[in-house]
This record gives C-alpha cells, structure tokens and sequence, in this order.
C-alpha cells in the first residue's frame, strides 16, 4: 500500500531539535525552535497555570464535547483580549470568536472560510515567513506568492517594496501579516507603516489576515493588539489569529482563537457556520482543558493580574537577554550587530550566512535556522556571553 511513497523532509525547525538533542557537547545551546525558556532554560509552567489547573483537578470535571467553535466563556475572553473589553464592534455583535488549535489552527479554519467566501484564491505572505503560513494556504488550494519584507541591509523592513507588492495585488487577495514580534526577523511595522498598509487593503479591496501569535511579547498586552484594534475602529474587515501558546506557555495544548471581523451581526451569523462546518471537518471539536485554564484566568480579576505581571516578566526578560547579547557582542569585538536591540518578540535575525549558521552548529553546537534566526528567548545568564563568543568567532572565521 506504501511502496510508492516518498518521504516528505523534516519540518527544518524541528529538525533542527532533533540534531541538537543528538549533540553530546556539554555547552551546547537550542536557539532554533521558538519557545521560551526562563533563565534556567526550561520552558516554563506559569504560576497561574498550576494555581489553575490544582483547581479544575480537585473539582474532577467531566470531559463532555465542547460546542464545534469552542466554549462560549473562552471566545468571549479571547475576543475581549484582541479587541479590547470595550470593543464596540464586540458589541455590535460582528465579531465572529472561535477557540482554534493554536495559532495555526486558526490559520486553517480562516483558510477554509475565505475560499469559500471568495473565488481569489491568490495569498500573499512576507518573504520571509513562518513556513507553515505557506504550507497551510497551499493546502487550502492558494497559489500563495510573496511580499518584500526583510531588509537586510537597512537592517529593517522594506516597506517601499511591501507596498509596492501590495499595490500590484488583485482584489480580494489574502495578505498575510504579523501583528508584532514577526516571525522569523524580528523587525515589525511602525504606526505609520500600518496606515499606509491599511489604505492600500481598503482601496485594494485586499483580504488581511493578521496573525497574531506573539502578543505581549513586544510591548505589552494591550499595546500588541493596538493595530488590530485600529483597523476595526477605521471599519475594516478581516481575520485575526491568535494563541496562547507563547503568552500563557501552554504551547502542547494547542489553545489559540480565530476572530472573524464582518461588517454587520447578519454577516457575523452566516460566517459564524461556515466556522463551524470547517471545525466539523477537521477535527469536530476543538480541546477542553487549555480552553478551561485560559478561561479561569482571564474572567478572573486576581487571577489576570498575576498572568499579565507573568508575561511582563517574560518580556522584559527577553529584551534583557537582547541587551546582553549585544554586550557581549561588543566585548568579543563585534560592534555592529545592535540591531538586535531595535528588533522585538523571541526572534533575531542576526545576520549570519547559512555557511556561518552551520559552523555555529558544527564549531560551537548553537543552534539556530540556516536563514540566521536565533531565538533569543532561549537565552540565559548561564549561555549568553557563549553565544556572543561563539558568534564573534564564527564571524571571523
Ligand atoms: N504564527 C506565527 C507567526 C508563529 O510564529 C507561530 C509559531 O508558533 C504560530 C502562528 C503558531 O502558533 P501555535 O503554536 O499557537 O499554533
Ligand atoms: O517558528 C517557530 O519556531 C515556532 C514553532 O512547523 C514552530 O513558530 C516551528 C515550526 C513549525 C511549527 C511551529
């Protein structure tokens, strides 16, 4: 029955995982996959989450099926954090909230929804991009191209470029953009830089998809969501992905929501079914337990404030961690790589050659993507000056 069949290549980033994991040097360092690690490098529990889960466990609740876009009280938080608790296109009830497997669930369920809301099946994403952001429209039946994005020399965005491929899209394309901390470079677009992205969607007439996968991370929890919450305010429509995976460390539970935003409650209602059918044909329903922690915590006055200070904690951990890498750039010698400061979330793009990323690995066993991506939220008091050491060796080499 599977004679014939080829195999298909490691996903490069978890590849990357499983030759670290075979490296015995003693000093070796995972900068390759994106989780964040606390500064003894394990990915972290957070406080709340255990506080959380202790109780759902001593209240021993049944595991019925949710409903197939999730549980209600979870949408609504979910949304609430996206949009703002005060969103009045929440209260104009066209928002359309359903919990999703994780950041790319929500990606899947969107994908389905706009092929069959329009006959363009043409996607833009930045090059570069998260792989999967390729991989999943292209399963939905998109003929997925490119935008400029990664400036290498200007160490930034190309935003001339960006715009200049936006201009030249179709109506009715899907683009795709990161809200903050993009991933795999690190540099994000200004305000200014969004208003210029958002004229051209609504002139365009161009279908955004904004993925949202890092929020908090970059200047805070609800400065993260200020450009989603612009566009809905300047009537805009469009979709939002959005997971807890990074800011609540809940990464194995896949918890995640896709926010679809319509013009009217009559658009909301029929878009609300098609969700709900391209759940049904995927997985049915979606997980309860991450969608009960989150829930617990965010309708929850006390409870939210101790996450919030959480996930400040992991970001100003980060920047730190940027800073000392940078420091310790500078005292091995290299003295042209603070851009590492200006870039934001748990990804740099340091700027290495493949050939170099690959002598990182072999010479010094860091790890990090062929394209120069380190994850920097894997940095630590204990591996950062090593790291430094290890990059300045590479560059001269
Ligand atoms: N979108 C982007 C840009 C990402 O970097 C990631 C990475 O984890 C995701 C989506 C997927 O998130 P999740 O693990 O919640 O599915
Ligand atoms: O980019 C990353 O490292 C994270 C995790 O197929 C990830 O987004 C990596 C590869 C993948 C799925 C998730």
């Amino acid at each position: 029955l599977f004679a014939g069949l080829r195999a298909t290549p490691n996903d490069p980033i978890f590849g990357l995982t499983d030759r670290f994991n075979k490296d015995t040097d003693p000093n070796k360092v995972n900068l390759g996959v994106g989780m964040y690690q606390d500064a003894h490098g394990a990915v972290p529990l957070l406080k709340t989450v255990l506080k959380v889960e202790n109780g759902l466990d001593a209240q021993g609740l049944p595991r019925p099926y949710p409903p197939m876009d999730g549980l209600a009280d979870y949408n609504r938080e979910a949304q609430k954090l996206v949009f703002g608790a005060d969103s009045p296109a929440i209260a104009a009830g066209r928002i359309v909230t359903a919990q999703s497997l994780g950041g790319t669930g929500a990606l899947t369920v969107a994908a389905d929804v706009y092929s069959a809301a329009s006959p363009n099946h043409a996607a833009l994403v930045s090059s570069p991009t998260w792989a999967n952001h390729i991989a999943i429209l292209q399963r939905a039946g998109y003929t997925v191209g490119t935008y400029r994005y990664y400036d290498a020399q200007r160490h930034g965005v190309d935003v001339d470029g960006l715009l200049a491929d936006l201009s030249a899209a179709e109506a009715g394309t899907v683009i795709v953009l990161h809200e903050c901390c993009h991933n795999p470079t690190g540099y994000d677009l200004t305000r200014e830089q969004w208003d210029a992205v958002a004229q051209l969607a609504r002139d365009r007439r161009l279908t955004l998809f904004i993925d949202m996968a890092y929020q908090g991370f970059s200047e805070g929890l609800d400065e993260d969501a200020e450009t989603i919450r612009r566009l809905v305010a300047d009537g805009l429509t469009f979709v939002v992905g959005s997971s807890f995976s990074k800011n609540f460390s809940l990464y194995g539970e896949r918890i995640g929501a896709v926010h679809f935003v319509c013009a009217d409650a009559d658009e909301a209602e029929r878009v609300r079914s098609r969700v709900k059918t391209a759940a049904r044909e995927n997985y049915s329903t979606p997980p309860l337990h991450g969608a009960r922690i989150v829930t617990t915590i965010l309708s929850d006055e006390q409870l939210r404030a101790q996450w919030v200070e959480e996930v400040t904690a992991m970001r100003e951990r980060i920047k730190s961690m940027r800073r000392a890498l940078v420091d310790g750039l500078n005292a091995a010698g290299v003295h042209d790589m603070e851009f590492i400061n200006t870039q934001a979330g748990m990804f740099s793009y340091c700027g290495l050659s493949k050939e170099q990323m690959e002598l990182l690995r072999t010479e010094h066993h860091v790890y990090g993507t062929d394209a120069g991506r380190l994850c920097v939220a894997a940095l630590n008091p204990g591996n950062v000056d090593y790291v430094a050491t290890a990059i300045a060796a590479v560059r001269s080499a």
